[in-house]
């Protein structure tokens, strides 16, 4: 639930849109590029049973956005926005034959754990799946369900810092990890240009929404709530994979 806004910071004048921008940019600071979890990956400091881990965990995370993404759709009463909006289930669960580029986000992502050791049933099964990274998950489905179209699409925003923890990836996997199959990598290397557009699209949409000083704060709430689930799920997979968990329980 969301605490009131102070007293007076509702009816104030609402932020010029460039003062509205720079306020949900300003977010960044605690986007999960800087979870310890997400620094010791991206510096090459994970163990392979970690590693994998954090795949399986993160394919919860891509099975769901789809679902996300259909149900903003429900509540979106403008076609215009659905047409865009559709683009984004494509990405994830393809189109047409479904092979190679076209197989989808969530096949792509199949490969990344084919690529570090994990089988398909791995991830489909769903076995390795935190508690906590169920519910942050299922918290931003549920969000997503119960809310306007236009909160649903603001709550995408995080993708705004996506383009950089991806480039992070593609630059530091290869030295860092050799024993994954590089070519694993060609989500993150697909997903960059996709969440530039998806921004695009997003932003339009919380300026629009943001004509008032009380949404422009909600539009603020809204990422915040979203930057918490991204961190939520780092936590639990932080937990469930110390250095020193015992070999027979190691992904
Ligand atoms: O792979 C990611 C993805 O498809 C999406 C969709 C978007 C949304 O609708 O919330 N957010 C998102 C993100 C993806 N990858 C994350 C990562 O760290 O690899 C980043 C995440 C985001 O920033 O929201």
């Amino acid at each position: 639930m969301n605490a009131p806004l102070p007293q007076g910071v509702a009816d104030a004048a609402p932020w010029s849109p460039a003062e509205f921008e720079a306020r949900l940019r300003a977010k960044e600071s605690g986007y999960h590029i800087h979870h310890p979890f997400n620094k010791r990956l991206n510096s090459g400091a994970l163990a392979p049973f970690q590693v994998r881990g954090w795949v399986a965990n993160r394919f919860y995370y891509q099975l769901a956005i789809p679902m996300k993404d259909a149900a903003v759709m429900s509540n979106c009463d403008d076609r215009e926005t659905r047409r865009r909006w559709l683009l984004r289930m494509l990405d994830h669960d393809g189109h047409g034959d479904f092979e190679g580029a076209d197989a989808g986000g969530i096949e792509i992502w199949t490969q990344l754990g084919l690529a570090v050791g994990l089988t398909r049933e791995d991830l489909w099964s769903q076995r390795h799946v935190q508690p906590g990274v169920r519910f942050a998950v299922d918290a931003y489905v549920n969000f997503a369900r119960r809310s306007p179209w236009q909160e649903g699409v603001i709550s995408s925003l995080t993708e705004m810092f996506a383009p950089k923890i991806h480039a992070d990836r593609l630059a530091g996997w290869p030295s860092h990890y050799p024993w994954i199959d590089a070519r694993g990598l060609g989500y993150f290397r697909a997903r960059i240009p996709l969440a530039q557009r998806d921004v695009e699209h997003g932003l339009e949409v919380a300026m629009a929404y943001g004509s008032t000083r009380e949404k422009q704060e909600r539009a603020a709430e809204i990422l915040q709530f979203k930057i918490d689930v991204l961190w939520a799920m780092l936590d639990a997979v932080e937990r469930a994979y110390p250095d020193d968990l015992a070999p027979g329980l190691r992904p």
